[in-house]
């Protein structure tokens, strides 16, 4: 799979998802609230659906046959925020109003507010079944759109993910992809410790999904994984993507501490140094 992608693609992909921490680290620094750790596992998974699997044009957000992203783990909004900003759907300084009174980047996102957003979630187990609502509304209107839902681990312990999930699985929703950030923690520790979804690939296949299971930090894989979803004919995919909360800012990364909190002025000077922001740049 992953001798199809090109290392150029993948550089370029992981210099962009470079950039897209360094955005989530500032804007919660700004906002003085926030929730990095499950935006830095999702990154490189986002970064590869809006800059490379997306049939998306920022210039037409209302394009009946673009594909749809519905980020069902709603409060990891500051890097699809970051995502959306370097794509062009908004001006990049509009990020640092992140969770300010009358931004358009609230905590969670608020398809009211802003392009590209296509369902307003942060009440957890919920935007699954607007995406598996988005992907029949598609192929009953017989139109090419795809369906993608990220979800999170600690979020398949909500009831509804299942009900939504049985459903795409009943109705053979080809046109569907579950991406799962599998890394590991929710808010207060780890989700085998709080409430095991282990064996979640058995699940997700019981449930009449075509499952596939990567290093979601691996390009080559994201891009493998969502490549054979394409070529899958009538089951949704479900991808379960190993992922690092906290991914790539050392101190945050393998803990839930990060869950819900943002850093510190000399925790987030550090977190920018290790992101490659000369030392100068991170201080201001
Ligand atoms: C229905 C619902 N219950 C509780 C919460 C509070 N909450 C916000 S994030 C979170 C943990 C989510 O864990 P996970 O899905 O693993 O997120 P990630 O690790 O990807 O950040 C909880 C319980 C919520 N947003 N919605
Ligand atoms: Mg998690």
């Amino acid at each position: 799979m992953a001798s199809e992608v090109s290392g150029e693609l993948v550089e370029s992909l992981q210099a962009t998802a470079r950039e897209i921490r360094r955005d989530i680290i500032r804007m919660t620094y700004a906002a003085g609230s926030g929730h990095p750790g499950g935006s830095l596992s999702m990154t490189d998974l986002v970064t590869a659906l809006v800059f490379h699997e997306l049939k998306i044009d920022p210039t037409r957000p209302d394009w009946p046959e673009r594909d749809r992203l519905v980020l069902s783990k709603g409060h990891a909004a500051p890097a699809l925020y970051a995502a959306l900003a370097l794509r062009g759907y908004f001006p990049r300084e509009e990020l640092l109003t992140l969770r300010k009174l009358g931004s358009r980047l609230q905590g969670h996102v608020d398809r009211n507010k802003l392009p590209f957003i296509e369902a307003s979630t942060g009440c957890l187990g919920q935007g699954i079944g607007m995406a598996v609502g988005m992907a029949l509304e598609a192929r009953l209107d017989r139109r090419p759109s795809r369906v993608y839902a990220i979800l999170g681990d600690g979020e398949c312990q909500a009831g509804p993910t299942w009900e939504a999930l049985m459903a795409g699985g009943h109705y053979r929703l080809e046109n569907l992809v579950v991406l799962l950030d599998r890394n590991g923690f929710e808010t207060d520790g780890s989700t085998e410790a709080i409430m095991g979804i282990e064996p979640i690939v058995d699940k997700l296949r019981a449930f009449r999904y075509r499952t596939v299971e990567i290093d979601g930090h691996d390009f080559g894989q994201i891009l493998g994984a969502l490549a054979t979803a394409r070529a899958t004919p009538d089951a949704p995919t479900a991808i379960v993507a190993r992922t690092v909360k906290g991914k790539g800012v050392s101190f945050m990364e393998n803990t839930h501490v990060w869950h819900g909190k943002a850093p510190s002025k000399a925790e987030a000077e550090r977190a920018l140094i290790e992101l490659g922001v000369p030392a100068a740049e991170a201080a201001r």
